[in-house]
């Protein structure tokens, strides 16, 4: 079943009409924001009625969630216990998060229907531009529904994939914010020096992303450390994680479904409702 189109904002964002005039300037738009800044924002992409849809379906999913915490680098492997103190190969900060993986998420969730729309991936992959893009392999990782709660918050980090695209679905009262310093490092220097002054507080060059609700964000994180700074206030921020690869069928490993979901077998089945979870 595929998303209802009235919860997409198609006249702005004419994903049903490729190779049309407002397609492509809508994608050329957008790849120039990804190639200049790293990363692009599509504001309003659900409508209000499609957002509301959204928050009453993301929130059956927390009491489900799976919730993962301790403290990580910002290269996501084991600190280097060689490294002078303050060194980031060495640097430890805590994280608390929760997902609900694909496989959990019911057929009839709208996020999960938008995800399986065809026509949202070919979008993306016009304006990524490396090749046709799959929804990603992974029964776990290919769709998320990633849920922070009161003192949730995830540490400074690079990503282990080239892009990731995000649904902004419910913001937090306080904190939660997406900040993102562009291009702290190149394949040629790590720029430690500077990534040291970034995880010890210096805020100059942080930019904070705006993801109202609605907003559909295709971000480049392997090179720009980001976080999610600690959330404050009793509602739950709910984002959606959705993921495609280049490869057809390619899948994560078995260590990081057990970290992150809790279990290393997928489901059979998506449930029928988040209740029979
Ligand atoms: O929750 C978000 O907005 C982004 C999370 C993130 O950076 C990640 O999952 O790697
Ligand atoms: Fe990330």
């Amino acid at each position: 079943m595929d998303f209802p189109e009235r919860f997409l904002q198609l006249d702005q964002y004419p994903i049903h009409e490729p190779g049309s005039e407002k397609f492509n300037a809508v994608v050329a738009a957008a790849k120039k924001q990804l190639s200049v800044h790293g990363y692009a924002e599509l504001p309003g992409f659900v409508t209000p009625e499609g957002v509301a849809a959204l928050v009453a379906d993301a929130e059956e999913g927390p009491p489900h969630a799976y919730r993962s915490s301790g403290r990580g680098t910002a290269y996501l492997a084991a600190p280097d216990t060689t490294v002078a103190a303050n060194h980031p190969l060495g640097t430890v900060m805590p994280y608390a998060v929760r997902a609900l993986p694909y496989d959990a998420i019911p057929t009839f969730s709208p996020l999960r229907q938008l995800y399986e729309t065809s026509a949202l991936t070919s979008f993306i992959a016009a304006i990524v531009d490396v090749g046709p893009l799959f929804p990603y392999g992974d029964p776990f990782g290919a769709l998320n529904l990633a849920v922070m709660a009161e003192g949730d918050e995830l540490q400074w980090h690079y990503d282990q994939t080239d892009f990731v695209v995000s649904l902004a679905i419910q913001s937090a009262l306080a904190g939660g914010d997406f900040e993102v310093v562009p291009n702290t490092r190149t394949a040629q220097d790590e720029h430690f020096d500077d990534v040291a002054n970034i995880l010890g507080g210096d805020q100059e060059n942080v930019l904070v992303l705006e993801m109202t609700p609605g907003t559909l964000l295709i971000f480049e994180g392997p090179n720009s450390l980001h976080r999610v700074s600690p959330i404050e206030g009793s509602r739950l921020r709910h984002v959606g994680l959705l993921a495609y690869d280049t490869v057809e069928g390619r899948m994560g490993s078995t260590a990081l479904r057990q970290t992150r979901y809790g279990r290393t077998e997928p489901r059979s089945n998506p449930p029928l409702e988040w209740s029979s979870l």
